[in-house]
C-alpha cells in the first residue's frame, strides 16, 4: 500500500526531529520510504505562541495495516519525547498519515484523509511537490484543494 504521512515540529532542533523520523520509517521492516519533499517553515496555526514549525511529507510503501502504521507513528513520536500537552500545543515530532492508498477510514483512533491536511499550507504544498497528481478520495484533486486555501504562509526551505 502507498500511504502519505505528514511530519511537523517546532521545538529542540526541528530539522533534526523531522530526519530522525524519516530515519525511523526508513529503517522499518514494515514500511519503505518512497520519497520526501523538502521541509518548509511556517506559523503556528491559530497564532498560538511558539516558535515557527517545519513540515515536511514523506510517501511510503507499507504492508502495515492503516492501525499498525498508525502504532508505527505513535512509537516513533514517543522515542523523539513527545510529551502531549495542549492541544495543537508546540510538539518535538508529529506524525499525522494524510492518505492510505485510497482508502477513507474513520473510527476512534484514526481518520483518513487527516480531516484537516485539506485546510493547511504546510500539507497540501510539500505533498503537491511529491506528488502533484494526487486525488484525495471524496474531496477531489490536491490542485483543485491547493486552490481553496492561502498558501503565502508557507516558505521552502
Ligand atoms: N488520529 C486520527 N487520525 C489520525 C491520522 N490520520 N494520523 C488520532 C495520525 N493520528 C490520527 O493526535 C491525536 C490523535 O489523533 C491520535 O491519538 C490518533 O489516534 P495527536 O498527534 O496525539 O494530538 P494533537 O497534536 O492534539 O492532534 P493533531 O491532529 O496531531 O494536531 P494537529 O492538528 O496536527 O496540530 N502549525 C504549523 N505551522 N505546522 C504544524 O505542523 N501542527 C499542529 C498540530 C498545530 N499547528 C501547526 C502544526
Ligand atoms: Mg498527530
Amino acid at each position: 500500500m502507498l500511504a502519505y504521512i505528514g511530519l511537523g515540529s517546532n521545538l529542540k532542533d526541528p530539522k533534526a526531529q523531522i530526519k530522525r523520523a524519516l530515519a525511523s520509517l526508513s529503517n522499518n521492516d514494515g514500511a519503505k520510504l518512497i520519497n520526501v519533499s523538502s521541509f518548509y517553515e511556517s506559523k503556528p496555526l491559530l497564532e498560538i505562541p511558539g516558535p515557527n514549525y517545519l513540515n515536511a511529507v514523506c510517501k511510503i510503501e507499507t504492508k502495515l495495516s492503516a492501525i499498525d502504521l498508525l502504532d508505527l507513528c505513535q512509537e516513533i513520536e514517543e522515542s523523539q519525547q513527545r510529551v502531549r500537552e495542549v492541544k495543537w500545543g508546540s510538539r518535538t515530532i508529529d506524525l499525522d498519515i494524510l492518505l492510505y492508498g485510497e482508502q477513507v477510514i474513520s473510527n476512534k483512533r484514526l481518520s483518513i484523509p487527516h480531516p484537516e491536511a485539506i485546510n493547511r499550507a504546510f500539507v497540501l504544498v510539500p505533498l503537491f511537490e511529491i506528488e502533484p497528481s494526487i486525488k484525495f478520495p471524496l474531496l477531489g484533486s490536491i490542485k483543485d484543494l491547493l486552490e481553496r486555501i492561502d498558501k503565502l504562509d508557507v516558505n521552502k526551505l
